[in-house]
């Protein structure tokens, strides 16, 4: 005899483990941006790393896709209180590009930069060990447009506003320098498992 309820496992439990504060699960994948998608000539397309105004080292999109790849499988949050489980993401690791241009990060911090002149703030420790990337690819297939296409940031532990899209480069910086919704009253880390939601948020 079984008693419903007693054995297998409860619906949603899963859930509940995965989701941080505040957050709900959705099926969807909801596109948040500035404005719509910028147009992105791909012969002209160069991903830079930069120490403040200094270039470091930069790829063309045909070298960054010869770049060493790698596969994300896992959950993101929103702020907006969306999250969802088990995406898909290849592209390039943060360590990969720091190898291949043959350098340590010179600072702590950095601001991703965005063509459509969004960019954020994220400290370098965030992004090493495996912890973030640049993805070309989404579920198997080239990112969309509306999603970042062709290349965006990728920090999943943190919230998502973090993982800019349509990245063109990322800046090193002396300082933690806020970025756009860090100048807007968004948190200057965004950890979501300590609802890191707004500027004075511990
Ligand atoms: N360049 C750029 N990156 C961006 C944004 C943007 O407007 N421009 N929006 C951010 C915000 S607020 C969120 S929540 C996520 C949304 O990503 P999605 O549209 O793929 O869901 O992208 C982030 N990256
Ligand atoms: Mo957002």
């Amino acid at each position: 005899m079984t008693t419903r309820g007693f054995t297998g496992r409860r619906p949603g439990a899963d859930a509940a483990l995965r989701l941080p504060p505040g957050q709900h699960e959705t099926d969807d994948f909801p596109v948040l941006s500035l404005g719509p998608a910028p147009v992105i000539d791909m012969a002209n397309w160069r991903f830079t790393l930069r120490h403040g105004a200094r270039p470091l080292a930069s790829w063309n999109w045909e070298q960054f896709l010869a770049l060493p790849r790698s596969t994300w499988r896992g959950d993101i949050h929103c702020v907006t209180t969306w999250s969802k489980f088990d995406t898909v993401w290849e592209g390039v690791m943060f360590d990969d590009l720091l190898a291949a241009a043959g350098i340590a990060a010179p600072t702590g911090f950095l601001l991703a930069q965005s063509h459509d002149e969004y960019d954020t703030n994220i400290p370098v420790a965030d992004l090493t060990g495996g912890q973030a990337m640049v993805a070309t690819h989404f579920g198997g297939a080239p990112l969309a447009p509306e999603h970042g296409g062709p290349a965006r940031l990728l920090v999943p532990h943190l919230y998502f506003w973090k993982s800019a899209k349509w990245l063109r480069g990322l800046k090193f910086t002396e300082r933690d320098e806020a970025g756009f919704w860090e100048l807007r009253g968004y948190h200057m880390r965004g950890d979501p498992w300590r609802e890191q939601r707004y500027t004075d948020d511990d």
